[in-house]
């Protein structure tokens, strides 16, 4: 019987990265809505991220995408977030909202778009040189609309190519993570749509190329911890982009559309050694905050993901295996439901305050006074968002 006294240790270890561009305000194709305090510039998306880390010991690090977060000094706006108790993380390209991207970036049928997503790529490799960031995030929309629209086949050798050159540009303790998405912004097909196309490409460059797995980027219905199961066997699940969704990548708050998805997941993360093995998979949070207030968003599924983890840290695995081993199918299942099933509330609150935190972060978030300060104090300028 493993109690919540046996996972302490290994639950200390739980970091979540959080994205910049959750605090900017984001939407759907039909509106974008502003609100009250949001960030206008990069230093206070990480001020924000910074006050979620530091109610929760969560979060320590900070995803960037460019060019949402272009600025003239890297290496400065890493000694701020380090001021303000975080540092930066993966950096994320963007090939899919500049124009010329319309019919395609690395996958273009114009060589010089795909020059110019290659060099984009580079550009952001030499951020990661300034800022010490150790994964490039690449997501790809290429992809068409209409059968016969473009020579799907051909496309996969253009984007090998683009690759490999991006891939040859990073230095020896840097990855590439290559994110797959099984539709939209395309419809009739997508050049990186699945897992398997995700780890053929990464499969080719090398060991630092290893696959993102967004939870929001699969077919209803799809096991995505088989894929976890997969990718962590074949040494390849670089990250997750965790959110959670009801129909598409709808990127809601993580776990609150299937918290017993999220265990799902983490159970096979934890017995495949990605969890604290020697090659963990990057924590990272893919989400946007549409209609609710964003650094409590980011509280509550930062939350979410330690609740998750907490329960399947207690999944009793020898007593398991001896029922999988016995065909036992129904003490299997319920030993297995007893992990899901704990309320592990209690124990975290005193996890928490044994190591200088507020037993109910949301709480004391709300009573901090730091959502009515970013409220008051930021007036004017322009609200960040997506570009
Ligand atoms: C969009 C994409 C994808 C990507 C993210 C950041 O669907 O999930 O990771 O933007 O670029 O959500
Ligand atoms: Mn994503």
């Amino acid at each position: 019987m493993t109690t919540f006294a046996d996972i302490t240790g290994r639950l200390e270890k739980l970091a979540i990265e959080v994205p910049s561009w959750a605090y900017g305000n984001s939407g759907t194709r039909f509106k974008v809505f502003g609100s009250p305090g949001t960030p206008r510039t990069v230093k206070e998306k990480i001020a924000d991220a910074a006050a979620v880390h530091r109610f929760t010991g969560l979060a320590p690090s900070v995803a960037l995408h460019i060019p949402w977060d272009l600025v003239d000094d890297y290496a400065a706006l890493a000694t701020y977030a380090g001021d303000h108790g975080v540092r930066l993380g993966t950096v994320n390209s963007n090939t899919f909202q500049d124009d010329d991207y319309k019919l395609g970036s690395l996958t273009n049928a114009d060589p010089a778009v795909r020059r110019k997503a290659v060099q984009h790529n580079l550009d952001c490799i030499e951020v990661m040189n300034a800022t010490g960031s150790r994964d490039l995030k690449i997501w790809l929309a290429d992809g068409t609309n209409y059968p016969g629209q473009a020579d799907i086949r051909t496309r996969q050798d253009w984007l090998a190519e683009g690759l490999a050159e991006i891939y040859a540009q990073l230095s020896d303790d840097q990855r590439l993570v290559l994110e797959y998405k099984f539709f939209e912004p395309a419809f009739y097909h997508t050049d990186v749509p699945d897992w398997g196309t995700s780890y053929v490409h990464c499969a080719a460059l090398g060991d630092r190329a290893v696959v993102c797995l967004d939870t929001g980027h699969h077919a209803p219905g799809t096991n995505i911890e088989f894929i976890v199961a997969q990718l962590v066997r074949l040494g390849k699940l670089g990250s997750f982009d965790f959110n959670s969704r009801f129909y598409a990548d709808d990127d809601l708050i993580v776990g609150a559309a299937d918290p017993f998805q999220l265990f799902r997941i983490m159970v096979e993360v934890i017995r495949g050694g990605a969890y604290d093995g020697p090659t963990p998979a990057a924590l990272m949070l893919d989400q946007c905050h549409n209609i609710e207030k964003k650094i409590p968003g980011q509280l509550r599924s930062v939350l979410n993901v330690q609740e998750m983890v907490a329960r399947a840290l207690l999944l009793d695995v020898d007593a398991l295996a001896q029922a999988q081993q016995a065909g036992d199918v129904l003490a299997a299942n319920q030993i297995y439901m007893d992990a899901f099933y704990t309320d592990v509330r209690r124990d975290l609150a005193g996890f928490r305050e044994e190591r200088g935190l507020p037993a109910d972060p949301m709480a004391a978030y709300l009573a901090s006074g730091y959502q009515e300060q970013i409220e008051a104090d930021r007036v004017g300028g322009t609200q960040a968002g997506w570009n």
